[in-house]
């Protein structure tokens, strides 16, 4: 099974790519398409559309647009529901130690990581970020 996951601009920044993507490598998780990009308004709108109605996305599209992000494919058993425990829950104030935002996020916004969260969302992103 494959997912998508991408590395925020929080995660370039912080200089946390390498970290991060080795939480994924060393769970078993195998790295299958990888790149570099900057989210353009019109990625974001497509990427975020069930958001794009709701008060945070204005905040949202501002930080995804704001620099550039790592987009990987990942595939191993239930990739999509594994890489979403290992991410941990929306807000990094809320995640548990041990999980990626638990670990390295103080924020609701800036979290670091998107994980696919559903086999359809992942089917649907994977083709926007890679075809
Ligand atoms: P998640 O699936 O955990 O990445 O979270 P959601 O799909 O619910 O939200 C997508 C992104 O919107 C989050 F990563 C961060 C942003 N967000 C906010 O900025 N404020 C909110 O109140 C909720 C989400």
């Amino acid at each position: 099974m494959q997912t998508l996951i991408l590395l925020k601009p929080d995660a370039v920044e912080r200089g946390l790519v390498g970290a991060i993507l080795k939480r994924f490598e060393e769970k078993g998780l195998q790295i299958v398409r990888m790149k570099m990009l900057c989210f353009t308004p019109e990625l974001a709108q497509q990427h975020y559309a069930e958001h794009v109605s709701k008060p945070f996305y204005p905040a949202l599209k501002q930080y995804i647009t704001s620099g550039p992000v790592v987009a990987a494919v990942l595939d191993g058993v239930e990739a999509v529901a594994v890489v979403r425990q290992l991410v941990g829950p929306t807000n990094g104030i809320e995640a548990p130690p041990g999980t990626i935002r638990g670990d390295y996020s103080l924020s609701n916004q800036r979290n670091l990581v998107h994980a696919s969260d559903s086999p359809e969302s992942a089917e649907r992103e994977i083709k926007i970020f890679f075809g």
